[in-house]
């Protein structure tokens, strides 16, 4: 397909700052050294490390992005980070809506859409999360959870240039489960079906598969149809397993 992949590591909340620059380097070294690449690269530090991750990853492939923004731009919201903020120090991208962040903090789907809206008007790639819980895959509604998460937390200024896909089936997230390429072929093609019956370019959204991608599996899952990178957690903690998902891009 036209669509490049993209390689995304979720730090979440790992790494102190010797830890997250030693990564950085290691992989900003080995995207200097290898050269041309088959896939975009993508690291999410901890907002703590950010700045530090794009100043030794400049002139590098090595994008950085944010976690989570809120969603407005400044104002009285203690430990809250803006995405202009995020844009102002280095990042280029920002998850919105992980099951983490839906689950630890209550985010909706509606209050993920302004987060993507807030982190467009930054000029940062939002990379809306979405995925259905064992409980909703055990009903058999994971077509329709996933559906109407992508129908309410993508907004209407989306395009393929500015916002990113990403499945992630809850149950897969940091557990060692992974979906079968069935399930995520099955996930995929509805996701594609949603962005291209709405939007005119919804043929080039990336939609990135993740929850437990490790060497072992990316290959696999990364020739599935539709799926277009992986986000990555525990994995992208090491520099080696981060690489090799990185090389398993055709
Ligand atoms: C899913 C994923 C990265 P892990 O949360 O967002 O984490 O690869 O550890 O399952």
């Amino acid at each position: 397909s036209q669509r490049r992949s993209l390689i995304a590591g979720n730090w979440k909340m790992n790494c102190l700052r010797a830890d997250g620059l030693a990564i950085a380097r290691g992989l900003a070294e080995r995207a200097k050294t290898k050269g041309e690449l088959a896939c975009d690269i993508l690291v999410c530090p901890p907002a703590t490390l950010v700045s530090d991750v794009a100043g030794v990853t400049t002139g590098s492939a090595v994008n950085v992005g944010g976690q989570d923004c809120h969603v407005a731009v400044n104002g009285a919201h203690t430990g809250d980070i803006a995405a202009p903020m995020l844009a102002d120090i280095g990042a280029t991208y920002v998850l919105v809506g992980h099951s983490e962040r839906r689950a630890d903090h209550g985010e909706s789907s509606t209050v993920i859409r302004q987060k993507a809206m807030a982190a467009h008007d930054a000029g940062l790639i939002a990379v809306v999360c979405v995925g259905e819980t064992e409980q909703e895959r055990d009903l058999d509604a994971t077509l329709a959870v996933v559906n109407g998460q992508i129908a309410v937390s993508i907004p209407e200024g989306a395009s393929a240039v500015n916002t990113v896909v990403a499945y992630e089936p809850v149950w897969a997230i940091g557990t060692g489960r992974t979906a079968s390429v069935a399930e995520v072929a099955e996930v995929h093609a509805a996701i594609r079906a949603e962005l291209t019956a709405r939007f005119d370019d919804g043929d080039g959204f990336r939609i990135l598969y993740g929850g437990s991608v490790k060497p072992s599996n990316a290959a696999e899952l990364l020739a599935v149809p539709n799926v277009d990178g992986a986000l990555v957690g525990g994995a992208s903690l090491k520099v080696d397993d981060f690489w090799q998902i990185i090389e398993s891009c055709a």
